[in-house]
């Protein structure tokens, strides 16, 4: 069977998080890095805003249109047979919107999406700016819009709150994160940019809710794998490394031809044509003549 023949990624997803171990994704923006991130071993990819907002030399910042979005998150899906897990940012707009988002992106076969509750138009979780949020009815009837869209049980609603983000403490962000769960979302991801993890270990210490919680250690990338499954974490998003790490490649790579005017000072060191033949899927082998 071919990945894109592939039946129910939504419900692969729903059983991964049902099991007892920490479900790892990272992220992708095209269909080559979610090859890559599939190949590396991870169980789901996260079709990142950050990174398809990246690719296309754009700040993450509700520049790209749903469209956009889908047609990436659909690249990755379609390239793959492990779940993608796609960041909607604001679902687009109001509850219409996101139930619009909802039946497209489950149309194209996508396991779930991501929603998070700042105000449309978003900017990154990382910026030093104000992160203004959404009322909490606001973004819990975008939840439920988005809920009773969709077309089979499989497909996943991640709500996203980016209260700690905000700098509106805890207490503001587990109520935000029960009323999601309330409202009906699959797993609720607690955002945070800290340099420690004390503040999402304390989140998970509180949890009162038979809902998933996922993480984005990015900054607190000091934490293991092991203290998030220990403290009760489902799943844990690896958001950018592939991202930061091609970038970090490629401009090391194109320095040394730059400046050694030769291809070989860099044939070493940069993946064979048969490598590349083999990640796109083509039906014959490189040959040099
Ligand atoms: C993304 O990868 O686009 C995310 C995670 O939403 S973060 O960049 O940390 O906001
Ligand atoms: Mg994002």
């Amino acid at each position: 069977m071919t990945p894109s023949a592939a039946p129910g990624r939504g419900s692969t997803l729903r059983h991964l998080l049902d099991g007892d171990t920490l479900v790892r994704a990272v992220g992708a923006h095209n269909g080559l890095t979610a090859r890559l991130a599939e190949r590396a071993g991870f169980e789901a990819v996260w079709a990142s805003g950050l990174e398809v907002s990246a690719s296309y030399a754009l700040p993450d910042a509700s520049l790209l249109s749903m469209t956009q979005f889908l047609d990436a998150a659909d690249a990755m899906q379609t390239a793959i047979a492990i779940p993608v897990i796609a960041d909607c940012d604001t679902g687009f707009g109001g509850p219409l919107n996101v139930a619009h988002t909802v039946r497209s992106y489950e149309r194209r076969g996508i396991a779930g999406i991501c929603v998070e509750d700042k105000v449309f138009p978003k900017i990154n979780s990382f910026a030093h700016a104000h992160h203004a949020l959404v009322p909490i009815e606001d973004f819990t009837a975008k939840i439920k819009a988005g809920k009773a869209e969709q077309a089979s049980d499989d497909f996943l609603f991640i709500a996203r709150t980016e209260a700690l983000v905000a700098g509106l403490g805890m207490d503001e962000a587990l109520g935000r994160a029960r009323a999601y769960a309330d409202a009906g979302a699959d797993a609720i991801l607690v955002h945070s940019v800290s340099r420690s993890p004390a503040q999402i270990l304390s989140v998970a210490a509180a949890w009162d809710r038979d809902v998933p919680l996922v993480t984005v250690p990015t900054t607190y990338s000091s934490v293991h794998e092991r203290q998030l499954a220990a403290a009760g974490f489902k799943l844990v998003i690896y958001a950018n490394h592939g991202l930061r790490a091609a970038i970090t490649g490629v401009s090391a790579t194109l320095a040394a031809l730059a400046e050694h005017g030769s291809g070989a000072a860099v044939e070493p060191q940069i993946a064979t044509m048969s490598e590349v033949f083999e990640l796109q899927g083509s039906a014959w082998t490189y040959e040099i003549h």
